[in-house]
Parts: C-alpha cells; sequence; structure tokens
C-alpha cells in the first residue's frame, strides 16, 4: 500500500510534527497544559490524520520508531520553551497500546527527561483503557516504572472502554480524559451530564484529576465547571496549534 511505503521515509524526511492543544484550568482559566497531537506532512496528500496513519503504522510495528520521535520531538519542545525563558508547562504525548509494550518507553522516557533536565511530573502520557487489555501485566508493571520516575499517566477516551471503576484503581494513575462524546452530549442530555458528574466524583474520591475533551461551547465549559472537573481542552478555547503559536500562548500577554 502506498502510504504504508510512504510512512518509512517519513521520519527520516521530517515530515511529521506535532500540534499543541492547550488544556485550560476550568476553576481558575488559566492555561493548565498542552497535549501533543501527531501529524504527517504528505508530500502530494497534505496534511494526514493520524486516524489514518497510526492503525497503519500499528500494524507493520512503525509506531514504534514513530513513538521514540514523537516522545523526543515532545520532550525538546518543552526544553526550548522553557530555554526561551517561557513558564514551564505539561506536556501531554499520547501512546498507543503497541508504542507502549513493545518499545523501551521506561529508558527513553528517563534518558531524554534527564538529558533535557525537564521535571518528570511535566511529561504526561496518554493512555487508552484497551491498552491494559493486551497485556494486562507487563502494562502495570511499565505503569509502575513510569511513576516511578515521576511521569504523570492519565487514562485517555474514558468511558468508552469497558473498564470498571474497580480495575481503574487498581492502576498507578493521576488522571482521567472524559471522552468527547459525553462532553458533547452534557448540554442538551440530562443522562449526559450525570454520567459526568458520577465520573468526576468518584475520579476525585481516588485522587484522580479529571480532564474533559472536545469542549466546543461556552454552555459546555459551564456545565462541566458545575461538575467539578478539573480541567477542560476543546475547540472552545483553542484548536490545536503548531509550535511557534504554542509559544505565544505561553508568553505572558502585553
Ligand atoms: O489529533 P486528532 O485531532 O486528529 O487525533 C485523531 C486520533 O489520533 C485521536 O484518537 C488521537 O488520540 C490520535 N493521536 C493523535 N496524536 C497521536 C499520537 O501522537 N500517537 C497516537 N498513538 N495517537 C495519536
Ligand atoms: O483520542 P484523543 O483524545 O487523543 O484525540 C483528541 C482528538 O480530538 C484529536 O483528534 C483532536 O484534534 C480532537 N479535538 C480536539 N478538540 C476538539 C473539539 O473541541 N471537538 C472535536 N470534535 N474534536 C476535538
Ligand atoms: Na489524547
Ligand atoms: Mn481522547
Amino acid at each position: 500500500m502506498a502510504l504504508e511505503h510512504q510512512l518509512h521515509r517519513a521520519i527520516e524526511r521530517e515530515e511529521l510534527f506535532l500540534q499543541y492543544q492547550p488544556k485550560i484550568d476550568l476553576q481558575g482559566g488559566s492555561l493548565a497544559g498542552f497535549e501533543a497531537l501527531l501529524r504527517w506532512r504528505h508530500p502530494t496528500h497534505g496534511v494526514v490524520s493520524p486516524e489514518e496513519f497510526v492503525p497503519i503504522a500499528e500494524e507493520n510495528g512503525l509506531i514504534v520508531p514513530i513513538g521514540d520521535w514523537l516522545v523526543r520531538t515532545a520532550i525538546k519542545q518543552m526544553a526550548s520553551w522553557h530555554a526561551a525563558g517561557l513558564p514551564e508547562i505539561p506536556v501531554a504525548v499520547n501512546l498507543s497500546a503497541r508504542q507502549f509494550l513493545q518499545g523501551d518507553v521506561v529508558g527513553l522516557v528517563d534518558e531524554m527527561l534527564r538529558e533535557a533536565k525537564i521535571a518528570p511530573h511535566l511529561l504526561e502520557l496518554e493512555l487508552t483503557e484497551s491498552l491494559s487489555m493486551a497485556d494486562p501485566e507487563r502494562s502495570l508493571a511499565i505503569m509502575r516504572e513510569l511513576r516511578a520516575l515521576g511521569v504523570t499517566l492519565s487514562i485517555d477516551d474514558f468511558g468508552t472502554g469497558y473498564s470498571s471503576f474497580a480495575y481503574l484503581k487498581r492502576l498507578p494513575i493521576d488522571k482521567l480524559k472524559i471522552d468527547k462524546s459525553f462532553v458533547n452530549d452534557m448540554v442538551h442530555s440530562s443522562d449526559a451530564r450525570a454520567i459526568v458528574q458520577a465520573i468526576v466524583a468518584m475520579a476525585h474520591s481516588m485522587h484522580l484529576r479529571v480532564v474533559a475533551e472536545g469542549v466546543e461551547s461556552a454552555p459546555q465549559a459551564l456545565a462541566l465547571r458545575e461538575t467539578g472537573c478539573d480541567q477542560a481542552q476543546g475547540y472552545y478555547y483553542s484548536r490545536p496549534l503548531d509550535a511557534r503559536e504554542a509559544g505565544s500562548f505561553l508568553a505572558p500577554g502585553p
């Protein structure tokens, strides 16, 4: 397949890049962090979404070198913002199951954080619920090692998988991200509001912080704030930004 062939050369040709989407502190309104989102600037197709190429890369194993590139690039970007005198801010990186289980994530993260002199808690790893299904024991062991490094761990797209709170309780995680499908329905559906309310309450009782994703409107933001949700992310606040734009977002206003 053509895309697969071209993906092989995407890293060396520097066609991959990251965009950074702001996360906002819902109660205080300040910038709380960025989520790094992967993009491929294809020479002829334009910008290709990870939804198109991550599944291909997962299948052919390229997801492992892509994951290395991702972690390195995000951490280098943090170091470069820091060197420019900008405030230190958490940056989250998405890791697929295969990236997490096949590569040496622990070694890579440890090495990169030391080299860039970044405080480990500023790096967040967003993992999906399905990750732990693939190989529960190994996932748990890797999560514990990352946690021991001081890295922040987050479960992404929460509510779309099958994990129970009982199961969640066993995971060494810091944060939950509520899937955008719930956020989307909140304003019009009291069921969706009740679900979000329950997720936030239970997460807090487990000492987890909660992030809502896919916030697109003021009424959604308001409804979320009322649940006590900690952080929010979505087009309402900002779309994903190029590194330079994200840097300006970090700089204190005039
Ligand atoms: O970034 P976007 O807005 O298009 O994301 C589409 C999908 O791709 C989402 O499910 C998102 O989690 C995933 N995605 C975005 N960036 C990365 C990444 O760096 N690694 C992995 N594994 N998935 C990513
Ligand atoms: O799976 P993950 O949660 O990492 O993916 C986040 C995805 O959501 C990315 O594709 C990102 O571009 C997208 N996204 C970010 N903000 C919004 C939003 O407000 N609405 C919608 N529909 N998608 C969003
Ligand atoms: Na994510
Ligand atoms: Mn998500």
